[in-house]
């Protein structure tokens, strides 16, 4: 197959923003097509034919169309097996997946209810920042002992955990009066922070914020 893929993403989605971090490390060059959800692009027949759920992440390559990031993420280093994600052998894939699961299991939950209740503008329980900030500590300790989660390159867990504090801070920006220690979330962590702004050093990364993050 030579086209490249197609990408379906919402400016500001955490899942779909992962895949398109992935095709950039990767150096897998794609057609951006973004839709407006202020549009209902993404509840239009022709998408819903592509992903019934009308949600983002889809790509599309040839008769492949794929929906769920992690599979999405999964289907890449196999579709484009140059500079993997998940690992270079049986163990450092399984060690991945590890943290993948580990990032799923006990940061999600944390995150998710200090992420929504940010963007709904709700007043965030104290119990759910500490538990996030334990959460996200023990992670920081991790990169204290190397440059990235995956060792020495990124892998598919860096890959999930940038886009989702990225969310974090778009919540604290949201906020007229954010909880203070929100604010300081990833830079009372060195290692995180430096991190993070590895991560956004990489070729193609930071073209890869949400646009209208950008502006809004
Ligand atoms: N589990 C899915 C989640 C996808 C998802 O929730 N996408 C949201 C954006 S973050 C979406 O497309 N929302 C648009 C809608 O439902 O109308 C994945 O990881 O791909």
């Amino acid at each position: 197959m030579t086209e490249r893929p197609t990408l379906f993403w919402i400016s500001g989605s955490t899942p779909a923003w992962r895949v398109m971090l992935a095709l950039t490390l990767k150096g897998v060059a794609f057609e951006s097509r973004r839709l407006d959800t202020g549009e209902d692009e993404n509840r239009q027949a022709q998408y819903l034919a592509l992903n019934p759920k009308g949600q983002v992440p889809t790509p599309v390559w040839g008769d492949v169309v794929i929906r769920e990031s992690l599979a999405i993420l999964g289907w890449l280093d196999r579709a484009f097996p140059a500079r993997p994600i998940w690992g270079q052998d049986a163990a450092e894939a399984a060690s991945v997946w590890q943290d993948v699961a580990l990032l799923i299991e006990d940061l999600h939950p944390h995150l998710s209810e200090v992420g929504l209740g940010l963007m709904r503008r709700e007043v965030i329980p104290k119990e759910a920042i500490t538990a996030l900030e334990a959460e996200t500590d023990a992670w920081c300790v991790r990169l204290e002992a190397s440059n990235y989660l995956g060792g020495t390159a990124p892998m598919a867990s860096d890959i999930w955990l940038y886009p989702a504090l990225y969310w974090i801070g778009r919540g604290v920006a949201l906020n007229a009066n954010p909880p203070v220690s929100l604010t300081d979330f990833i830079t009372s962590c060195p290692a995180l922070a430096a991190w993070r702004a590895r991560m956004a050093a990489l070729p193609g990364v930071a073209d890869t914020y949400p646009p209208h993050w950008r502006t809004s």
